[in-house]
């Protein structure tokens, strides 16, 4: 039976690299996010290995980790049975439609992505260190998005030129070809957007930072999250100072805060002049008890992979025909061959 238009709920789409481990950044900025608001949408959650590949990585990894972030997903609150949890090559409409978007990006735009700067800097600006996909990559991250005609797309603050990004490709497409997508917006979370890093509290928490105390692993045990918080960068003033906290102690407050979902209230009571010992005692706790629940259901499903796999095949059924369909009115609207 078919829904009546005015019953369904928006689509949203989102993803994330599986590259290295989660952190509590993408957790906090997206991961938790999604699966706080999921059933207020028709969501759609991907896992963007053709966005890892953009770097280097061992086959036989990349593959552990496709299954490793999916676990993660449904541990974090990811409802299968009402959001879809696949991995993004299951399904080859994504790089058609990047190629035809590919073809429509002026080359320009691409050139002014901050984080395509800033990874060309990473690897000392040589440029023939760097694969073309990187470059790329945000027209494939733009295709991801578009295939689905998503209304939203909840992510961290990191992303927000992406999605401008893709909100001119397809306003592009649509003005050279006839409206063929949705304009999709935005979605940040209240508190949490952007998770700095623990040691350099003026870089974003980071899977690619090579640092031992920079991040904090979804699945970190209790005794290493308490190691990095107590070696996480402060100040020298002697506590809080609420009204001007340094950038360091101002990353432990927001990481409290989005974890424990107090209010601006309830922190600007409890926090002031407590001194740096006892935050990061606090702060401890706190992770520590919100990760406990996910760890534990991680490691139930990882132990259960026929289950995993059976969501990823399952969930990737359900949305292809949406993807197909989009790449379809493309192909027609751009004049690309089919019988
Ligand atoms: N520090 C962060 N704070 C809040 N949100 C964050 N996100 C990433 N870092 C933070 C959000 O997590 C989602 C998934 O990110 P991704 O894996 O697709 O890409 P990423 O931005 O490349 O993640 P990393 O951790 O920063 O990896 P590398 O080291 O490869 O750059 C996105 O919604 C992102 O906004």
């Amino acid at each position: 039976m078919e829904i009546p238009a005015a019953l369904m709920k928006p689509r949203i789409f989102s993803g994330m690299q599986p590259t290295g481990e989660l952190h509590i950044g993408n957790y906090l900025g997206a991961l938790r996010n999604w699966a706080r608001i999921q059933y207020d949408y028709e969501p759609i959650f991907c896992i963007v290995d053709q966005h890892a590949i953009t770097v280097r990585q061992d086959p036989k990894t990349l593959r552990e980790s496709c299954e490793k972030v999916a676990a993660l997903y449904l541990a974090a609150g990811l409802d299968p049975a009402h959001s879809a949890v696949f991995v993004q090559s299951q399904i080859s409409a994504h790089v058609e439609l990047a190629w035809i978007f590919t073809c429509t990006v002026p080359f320009g735009w691409l050139g002014r992505m901050t984080q395509f700067k800033a990874k060309t800097l990473q690897a000392g600006g040589n440029q023939d260190s760097i694969g073309t996909g990187l470059f790329l990559y945000p027209v494939l991250m733009a295709a991801d998005i578009l295939l689905y005609q998503a209304k939203l797309v909840p992510v961290g603050d990191d992303q927000s030129q992406h999605m401008e990004l893709t909100r001119n490709i397809a306003a592009r497409f649509n003005k050279l070809y006839g409206r063929t997508f949705e304009i999709p917006a935005t979605k940040l979370p209240m508190v949490g957007a952007r998770i700095m890093g623990l040691d350099d509290p003026t870089r974003k928490m980071s899977k690619s930072a090579n640092a031992p105390n920079h991040s904090i692993s979804l699945l970190d045990p209790p005794g290493r999250v308490r190691k990095k918080i107590g070696r996480a960068k402060t100040d020298s003033q002697p506590g809080v100072n609420w009204e001007n906290p340094g950038a360091g102690v101002s990353n432990l407050l927001t990481i409290f805060q989005a974890f424990s979902d107090w209010s601006d209230e309830r922190m600007s009571l409890h926090f002031p002049d407590m001194r740096y010992g006892a935050l990061k005692k606090e702060v401890t706790e706190m992770v520590n008890a919100k990760l406990e629940p996910i760890q534990r259901r991680f490691a139930e499903l990882m132990d259960n992979r026929d289950y995993l796999r059976g969501v990823l095949r399952g969930s990737a059924a359900r949305v292809a025909p949406i993807a197909e369909e989009t790449v379809r009115q493309a192909k027609k609207r751009t004049g690309l061959y089919s019988l």
